[in-house]
């Protein structure tokens, strides 16, 4: 009786834990616009925290630009311009959009050109989750 007892402890404890580590903090969807050497490209995905503490996303890097940053498309009357963000916080429990017209990684000057169904790496490094590798594809938007 006691030995059925401990037994369900510790599977209890294992449920526990595999839940645990099934929530962090995710990236999905992750895609960039076609590009040729030399001009820019930018990359999109969605950043999902379903953890309990905020994150913060502190910079992207990629050996296929000269220059990565964090960029924000805004609206400034009739004219669409970018903003460089030093970071993008990600609240826990909340996911956040890099997407057109707004949040992207941007990627200045391409060190090669970038055809759809290309594959490349673009490094995350986030303040708690660390560095996360991105298998990023080249889409037509
Ligand atoms: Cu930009």
């Amino acid at each position: 009786m006691k030995r059925i007892a401990s037994v369900g402890i510790i599977l209890i404890l294992v449920g526990l834990i595999s839940a645990c580590s099934a929530q962090a903090l995710s990236v999905s969807d992750v895609w960039a616009r076609p590009g040729t050497a030399d001009n820019n490209s930018a990359v999109y995905f969605v950043i999902d925290n379903p953890t309990a503490a905020d994150d913060v996303l502190l910079s992207a890097s990629a050996t296929v630009a000269q220059a990565v940053e964090l960029h924000e498309s805004m609206m400034d009357g009739d004219v669409m311009k970018m903003v460089p963000q030093e970071n993008v916080p990600v609240p826990a429990r909340e996911q956040v959009q890099f997407k057109q017209g707004g949040l992207h990684v941007m990627l200045i000057g391409l060190t090669q050109d970038l055809n759809p169904g290309d594959h490349f790496t673009v490094n995350l490094n986030f303040e708690n989750a660390g560095e996360m590798a991105l298998d990023v594809e080249v889409r037509e938007p």
